[in-house]
């Protein structure tokens, strides 16, 4: 019997060990725009942070709202801002890279329900060192953008 309760021990105490690696990203300033109601899609904004010595990339995201999120960047064509899908986010080894208003951005679209001030959204962000980042951003009023 105590020797079941010891292994036991013993074994939480590895998991516990495996599983608190230190994540090489930190997600700050995190929050989502405001729409208006009848909007398909929304976008979500952060300063991605990398604590290590390799760079890190964010690979995909789900977000609590709608059931695609997709990477999007801003870029000119013609001298008109368009919005376009990219395949990952590159945040510099000890370095970061800023997802704003009018460049990067996390695109949250196929919204059923209104985004208001004062609301929350529960995102999930993946990278391809494995690590996946769980963070709450709040509902913000943006200035308008190109689109
Ligand atoms: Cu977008």
């Amino acid at each position: 019997m105590l020797k079941s309760i010891l292994f036991s021990a013993a074994t939480s105490a590895l998991l516990l060990a495996t599983t608190a690696h230190a994540a090489a990203i930190n997600a700050v300033d995190a929050f989502v725009r405001e729409v208006p109601p009848g909007s398909p899609a929304t976008a979500a904004f952060m300063t991605l942070q990398n604590t290590s010595d390799t760079p890190v990339r964010l690979i995909s995201a789900d977000n609590e709202l709608t059931a695609h999120s997709e990477l999007h960047n801003h870029v000119e064509v013609d001298g008109v801002m368009q919005m376009r899908q990219i395949e990952q986010i590159e945040v510099p080894a000890n370095g970061e890279v800023n997802l704003a208003p009018g460049g990067l951005h996390l695109m949250l679209i196929g919204l059923e329900s209104p985004v208001r001030k004062g609301d929350e959204v529960a995102l999930t962000l993946r990278f391809d060192n494995g690590d996946t980042l769980e963070l709450t951003a709040p509902v913000r009023p943006v200035m308008p953008m190109s689109h």
